[in-house]
Parts: C-alpha cells; sequence; structure tokens
C-alpha cells in the first residue's frame, strides 16, 4: 500500500530558485554564490510552508483546540533547511531540482548556520518536541528568546578552547517571519503603587519602572507528512521609542538611556552553562521578558475568541523548561488579578491548572535560588505575589503538619518553602503553582520522588508523574543517516518515520546474515564519511575499520570525558608496554564545549588534545590508538558522528544524569552502549537487553550511599591498584605536557590530599578497573563481526520507546490533555 504524499512542486521550485536568485541578488545561478543559492531555495521552500502554515491556522481557529505553550530559554534547533524539506517530504524532489541546476544539496545544506539557541540536551529536547507536537497533529507554541548570540562557536587553538562569538543572524533567517504587530511591552523595577480607585477596587501599579518593546519573530515548524506547522516565538527586545532630545529634563534623558541599553542587552546573548546557574541579574531579566510577553501574548489569544478568563486553563497550558521560565507562575497571577479583576483564589485555580513544570537535574548548581533583594528590585510586583504564594503556602504547611506525631513542621518549612534563607527558590514555587512535576526517565523521577523532592512528594504525590525523555527519528535518522533510512525501509516499510515502534520489525533479521552484512556495511559508509570530516576538519586519518568509541555532548565533570581519556592512557601505556598483545584498533572521538568559565572542563579539554597530540604521532603503536577532538561539536556534525558510531559512550556518575539523550541517537543508528546504570541507560538495556549493551561500574544507590557518608578515600584506590597509579602519574610525569605542573589541578581533583571529601568527587578511580574491564569486552565482542553485527542491529530494532513522539503523547494523555486538529491536506 503506498502511502499518500503531501503535494511538492517541484518544477515551481525551480522557478521560484532562479526568480529569487534574480530579485534578491539581480544574479543569474552561475553568478550566485553558494550563500546566496541557499538563501534562494530557503525562500523558495517557506513559500510552500507558508501555505501550509496559513491552513494550520484557519483549522485551529474553526476547531479552537487545546494549545500547549512549551515555555524555554533554550530551543537547540540545528538547520532548518533540511529538516523542513525532509517533513516536507520534498527532500528528494529538491535534491532532484538542484541536481539539474548543477547544484549539490549538500552545499546548499552547508550553507546554512546551526541556529544554536541553545546549550544541549535541554535545548535540544525543547527542539524534538516541536517536531513531535506537530508531526502528532498538536497546536503548540514554542516560547522564547531570539538570541542574537547563540551558544559560541568553539575553535582550538594548541589544545585550548577558545570562544569566538556565534552570528547566526549575520546573514538573516529566510526562515522567520517578524511579527511587530503582535509587540507587547514588559517591565522591570520601580516600584509598586497601592491604592483605592472609584469603584472601590485596591490597585497595585507598577510605576517609576523601565520597559522594553518585545517584538516576536516566528519559525514555522513542521510536521511529518501531514501539512501541520506550528510556531516557534522567539522575542526581541527594542526600545519602546527613539527619544527626543528637545523634550527631555535630565532625569527623562537618563531613563531614556538606560530603557535603550536595557534593550540592547536583553536578547544579546545565551549563557553557556549547561547544568549551571551562574545566577546573574541579566539572565533573571532575560527570563522574566521572554515570560511575560508569552504569557501576555497567550491570555490576549484566549480572549480573542473566548470571554471567560475563568476557563482559560481549559484551552492552554504551560509546559516550563526546567525552573527557567518559573515566572510565568507568578506572571500569569498577576495579570489574572491586575488586568482581567480575577480574585487571588479564582486567579489561583486557573494559575494551577494552566502550568507544568518539569525537572532535568539534580545537581545543585543548576538549582535556581535568586537573592530576594535582585528579585524584588528588579521584579516589584511579581514579588509581591511570590511573597503571598508563599505565606499562603506555609500557612498550609503548618495547617497539615501542626500536631501530626513525629513530624517537625520547622524542618518541612525548611526545605518547602519558596522564599527561604533570603532566596526565592524556583523550584518550589514550579511545583506549588503547577499540577504536574515530571522528572525526565524513570530512575531520575524515583530519586526526585525518594530524595531530592521527597517532602514535596509526600505532601503532593498526585502532581508528581515520569516522562522519559525521547528524540525525534526524523532528524536524527531519516536527515542524519539516509543509506540507514532507506535500508529499513526497504525491509520493514516506512511506517517507523512516524512511529518508531515498528523497528521491532527489524528484530527477524537480527541472526539474517545478509542483513547483517548490509547493515555494518552501511555503518562502514558512514565511518568513511566521518572520516572524510575527520581529515578535513582536524587533518588527522583515522580508520573506518577500526572501531569508533564516541563520547560526544558537553564537558561536565559528572559526564567523565576524564575517566574516559585516562582509559586512553592507560591503554597507551599497556600497548607500549606489550607491543605485541593483541589489541583491536580504536578510534576515541571526542567532542564537547566547556562552559567559558569553568575552568576545569577547560583543561579536560586541554588534556584530551594533548593526549591526542602524542599518540596519533607515535609511530611505535602503529595505529592502533587514534585520538579526535571534533572542534565545535553542534547539531549539524553530531548527525554525522552518530551516524557513524559503534560504541556510545554514556558514562556518567550513576545517578548524575537526570535522563542523557545522544545515548537515544546513538542507538537509533546502530551503536552500542558502553554505559552505567544510569538516567535513560536503564531504560535503553532494558529495551535492547543486557547482552547488547555493556555495562558497569557503581549503581545510583551505591553512589548515593558514598555520598551520605562523605565520599570514600580515593588514595586506597591510588595506593592498592597499580593500572591507576600508572595512569595518574602519567598526569604529572611530563608524558602530556612540558610544563609537567599543567594538569596537577585535574590531578588533585582526583587526589586532593588537602580536602580528602573533596577528592573524585565524581568516582572517576572508584569506576576506573570496571570501566577498563569494559572496554576490554567491547574490542573482543567487535573482533566477533558476527556478534558485533547482531548487537548494532538489535539496538536499531529496540530503539521504539525512545521516539519524542512516544513522549509527546505520554504528556498529551497524561498531562496536557490536548485535541489533535484536523488538516484538509491530502
Ligand atoms: C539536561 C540533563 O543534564 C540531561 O540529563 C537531560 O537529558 C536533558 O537535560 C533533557 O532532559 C539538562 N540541561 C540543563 C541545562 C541547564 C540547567 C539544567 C539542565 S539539565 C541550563
Amino acid at each position: 500500500m503506498k502511502k499518500k504524499q503531501l503535494p511538492f512542486d517541484k518544477e515551481l521550485f525551480t522557478r521560484s530558485v532562479l526568480y529569487n536568485v534574480k530579485t534578491l541578488y539581480r544574479k543569474t545561478m552561475e553568478e550566485a554564490t553558494p550563500q546566496e543559492i541557499y538563501q534562494a531555495s530557503a525562500y523558495a521552500i517557506k513559500d510552500a510552508i507558508i501555505d501550509h502554515w496559513m491552513t494550520t491556522q484557519k483549522a485551529a481557529a474553526e476547531q479552537d483546540p487545546k494549545i500547549v505553550y512549551y515555555m524555554s530559554m533554550e530551543f537547540l534547533m540545528g538547520r532548518a533547511f533540511g529538516n523542513n524539506l525532509i517533513n516536507l517530504q520534498a527532500y528528494k524532489a529538491v535534491k532532484e531540482a538542484l541536481d539539474e541546476l548543477g547544484i549539490d544539496v549538500n552545499v546548499v545544506e552547508d550553507q546554512e548556520p546551526d541556529p544554536a539557541l541553545g546549550n544541549g540536551g535541554l535545548g535540544r529536547l525543547a527542539a524534538c518536541f516541536l517536531d513531535s507536537l506537530a508531526t502528532l497533529g498538536y497546536m503548540a507554541y514554542g516560547c522564547g528568546i531570539r538570541y542574537k548570540y547563540g551558544m559560541f562557536k568553539q575553535t582550538i587553538r594548541d589544545g585550548y578552547q577558545v570562544e569566538v562569538p556565534d552570528a547566526w543572524l549575520e546573514n538573516g533567517n529566510p526562515f522567520e517571519l517578524r511579527r511587530s504587530e503582535y509587540a507587547k511591552e514588559v517591565k522591570f523595577g520601580g516600584y509598586v503603587n497601592v491604592y483605592t480607585d472609584d469603584t472601590g477596587r485596591t490597585v497595585f501599579k507598577q510605576e517609576g519602572y523601565q520597559v522594553v518593546r518585545a517584538i516576536p519573530y516566528d519559525l514555522p515548524i513542521l510536521g511529518y507528512g501531514n501539512g501541520m506547522v506550528n510556531t516557534l516565538r522567539i522575542w526581541d527586545a527594542e526600545p519602546i521609542q527613539c527619544f527626543q532630545l528637545d523634550s527631555f529634563d535630565k532625569g527623562d534623558y537618563q531613563k531614556a538611556v538606560e530603557q535603550e541599553n536595557l534593550a540592547s542587552q536583553l536578547c544579546e546573548v545565551l549563557y553557556p552553562n549547561d547544568n549551571h546557574i551562574a545566577g546573574k541579574e541579566l539572565r533573571l531579566k532575560q527570563q522574566y521578558f521572554f515570560i511575560s510577553a508569552s504569557v501576555q501574548t497567550a491570555l490576549k489569544r484566549y480572549l480573542k475568541d473566548h470571554d471567560n478568563i475563568k476557563k482559560f486553563y481549559t484551552k492552554a497550558v504551560f509546559q516550563l523548561n526546567d525552573t527557567h521560565p518559573t515566572v510565568a507562575v507568578a506572571e500569569l497571577m498577576r495579570l489574572l488579578m491586575d488586568e482581567y479583576y480575577l480574585t487571588w483564589d479564582e486567579a489561583w485555580e486557573v494559575t494551577v491548572k494552566t502550568c507544568c513544570y518539569t525537572n532535568h537535574t539534580i545537581m545543585s548548581e543548576a538549582l535556581e535560588k535568586w537573592p530576594v533583594d535582585l528579585f524584588q528590585r528588579l521584579l516589584p510586583r511579581i514579588y509581591q505575589i511570590v511573597d503571598e504564594i508563599n505565606r499562603r503556602f506555609v500557612d498550609q504547611i503548618m495547617r497539615q503538619y501542626t500536631n501530626s506525631a513525629g513530624i517537625d513542621v520547622q524542618s518541612k518549612i525548611r526545605s518547602m518553602a519558596i522564599l527561604y534563607d533570603n532566596q526565592v527558590k524556583m523550584a518550589h514555587l514550579a511545583i506549588v503553582g503547577g499540577h504536574s512535576v515530571n522528572g525526565v526517565a524513570q530512575l531520575h523521577t524515583e530519586i526526585l520522588k525518594k530524595r531530592e523532592l521527597k517532602d514535596f512528594y509526600e505532601m503532593m504525590p498526585e502532581k508528581f508523574n515520569n516522562k522519559t525523555n525521547g528524540i525525534t527519528q526524523r532528524r536524527f535518522l531519516l536527515h542524519a543517516n539516509p543509506l540507514l533510512a532507506d535500508w529499513i525501509t526497504a525491509k520493514i516499510g516506512d511506517g517507523w518515520i512516524t512511529d518508531l515502534s515498528q523497528m521491532d520489525k527489524l528484530k527477524s533479521y537480527a541472526d539474517d546474515k545478509k542483513a547483517q552484512d548490509e547493515f555494518m556495511e552501511i555503518k562502514h559508509k558512514n565511518k568513511e564519511r566521518l572520516a572524510k570530516y575527520i581529515l578535513e576538519h582536524n587533518n588527522i586519518e583515522v580508520d573506518p575499520n577500526s572501531i569508533f568509541d564516541v563520547q560526544v555532548k558537553r564537558l561536565h565533570e559528572y559526564k567523565r570525558q576524564l575517566l574516559n581519556i585516562l582509559q586512553v592512557m592507560y591503554k597507551y601505556h599497556d600497548i607500549k608496554s606489550h607491543p605485541n598483545k593483541d589489541f583491536y584498533p580504536k578510534t576515541y572521538i571526542f567532542g564537547a564545549k566547556a562552559a567559558a568559565g569553568y575552568l576545569t572542563a577547560k583543561l579536560t579539554i586541554k588534556l584530551i588534545n594533548s593526549v591526542a597530540d602524542v599518540i596519533n604521532k607515535d609511530a611505535s603503536i602503529g595505529g592502533k590508538i587514534k585520538v579526535v577532538f571534533i572542534e565545535d561539536y553542534r547539531v549539524s556534525n553530531a548527525e554525522l558522528i552518530f551516524a557513524a558510531a559503534d560504541v556510545s559512550e554514556q558514562i556518567s556518575t550513576a545517578s548524575k544524569e537526570a535522563s542523557g539523550t545522544g545515548n537515544m541517537k546513538m542507538m537509533l543508528n546502530g551503536a552500542v552502549t558502553l554505559g552505567t546504570m544510569d538516567g535513560a541507560n536503564v531504560e535503553i538495556v532494558n529495551e535492547v537487553g543486557e547482552d547488547n549493551a555493556f555495562i558497569f561500574g557503581l549503581s545510583s544507590q551505591e553512589v548515593m550511599d558514598y555520598e551520605k557518608n562523605g565520599g570514600y578515600n580515593p588514595m586506597d584506590i591510588y595506593n592498592s591498584n597499580p593500572n591507576v597509579k600508572a595512569v595518574l602519574n602519567m598526569l604529572v610525569d611530563g608524558t602530556f605536557s612540558k610544563n609537567k605542573e599543567l594538569f596537577r589541578p585535574l590531578y588533585n581533583c582526583l587526589l586532593n590530599t588537602n580536602n580528602s571529601s573533596k577528592a573524585d568527587q565524581y568516582f572517576i578511580l572508584k569506576d576506573f578497573e570496571a570501566y577498563l574491564e569494559a572496554q576490554r569486552r567491547i574490542s573482543e565482542a567487535y573482533a566477533d563481526k558476527k556478534r558485533w553485527a547482531r548487537m548494532a542491529l538489535m539496538n536499531t530494532a529496540c530503539c521504539g520507546k525512545f521516539s519524542s513522539d512516544r513522549t509527546i503523547q505520554e504528556y498529551v494523555d497524561e498531562v496536557w490533555k490536548l485535541d489533535k486538529v484536523e488538516l484538509p491536506v491530502k
């Protein structure tokens, strides 16, 4: 049975490209640069998208579905051109059309800068969710910030990371629409004047404030093959009006300049910290800025064709992506009371029924807490409301727990109050102000319920639920790995594109010799493709017959890139001292950005590059190990890397990685997980079976038990394990740097003899021996071609659960309760 395709007019596309090149640049195709051809092609695609976009809006206006507003400081979209073609089902047609013009579609795609409005997993998850929402036919708005500079570009100089600004908007963005007619005002600072108006109502009026204009830019989010186009609305800030010098007295002049400055700073740059909060004032301003504009928009849209504001929650739900958008709780309260005149209780009911919160981490340095004085100075009216929410909540704690046997009310208040120790605790506000709290993998949600948020769970168990993360197979297989995508479709049909659970039909090929050979042949081709990229970018020759062992993700101590590179150092030492020992050649591939101020992370990058330098140049090891650090790891090169991975390194300290999603992307592409029982790895092993993954190391329970008892003493391991001793000494004996002291800080992190409770916080030495053993098992398994092919194929076959389509359907069924939009297309 042939499924219907979205209509796409190839001839119209070609004509449109030629026309655009002419009218935009006054050039012929022969004269146009690749960038100009990209722009011309993108505008041609946008044309096709706009029709679907308008159709979607019309259908929504008629059907009045409930809408989810996915509020997030980060959307790590990656390039739009190829993805839009995929979802329009027009990739092949456009490839042909461009071919006929003598142009390579890959070259065109490569002209687009990566929109990198996110750090890592959290931002990429938001992007996958938008893709799934549109594909499943649910009305959704992504709400975020149009940062002028996204995640910095990483260059490596002399082995060190150097950050370069990411001017992604330099050539404009052909897919965006500026919608100045939907601008909103956002106010900061000043004070609240409380008075009674003529009707006897108490009025809270913010005065002496600074105001900026929020301008929305809309980006189309296409569903796959269904004609649905949702919207990612990102906000830019502009000063409210150009000031007229003549009419200004000194005070006004000062203020006008301040407002201009504020507007120009607000959306300047994304904070490049993953799993870490720097607590900067500008960051809080960014949060309130995009939240106020988004909440105003949502209310306005609702009131356009409904009149009972008390029923807002029947048509809208706000999903808060971590605590960063949590001021939405107070902003919604403010607007409902101050602008729409609801009472506190009425407004509170609407707010709780509208808001939901996703927790993405238990790392303490990532928990958002704002100093009360800063919060109050910046957002005086919002602070009043938070203060009242807190007062009522503390009251509730006292009513519930006073006189209950064996319960210390004060300790309950200490652990749950929103305002405590002169801090505003954003997670507590998000939990109290909404009706759903979810973790992002089973293990993570259990840790939230049993430990991190235990008191909240006991008080309001009905709010807690798990939504294991997922990823979109459209970008990470259909677009990233066309060879494998075509092969799978030939075997089981194309149903997997919108229903990943169908991948399990591949299981019947797991023992089929021919299928195994084809599968591994495709992997080989993808390894060649990556090898070419590495040769071009790193000038390192790698052997596609070696095992491609990949760890790509943000650099963070808990993710333990250091464990990986220490293991490489050990293997190097081992090979040099036993040149005749059998060793299956391996290529260790790293990719990671470190937050600009995170010294240990930056030094780890330098270490990886230094080790790579020494090993790659050492002819005596006969190329048995190569080490590659891929510069500027981002969504576009990630697609090449995932497709080529044999081994997926997921080696975080158990209990620390809430979910992880790179693990799923590599599994989808037939890589075998080498990991700890952490985050979603646990569920991956559950699906694929223990025989098809390599698991090692402490369990999350063991880690948490050690932590409760003040850690462990790594010196014991150093003194008793000669492998560990040898490898640690290599850090400080000049093997990898002329300056022997260069890597001393890393050595100290592991062994800190002055303060043993701070030594090896992430249990690297504790897990070292088990990790070596797991690496050895990998080599053994890979040497058995048939066994490895079966494992790799089984990983792809068992990845069905990890589609973001499944995650989104769970959110819809259990939390958001959205209605599907019916579209006239087809
Ligand atoms: C990540 C988590 O570390 C990761 O385990 C998870 O898969 C991903 O979110 C998606 O759920 C996080 N990223 C951030 C970024 C910031 C603050 C907290 C987290 S948690 C800025």
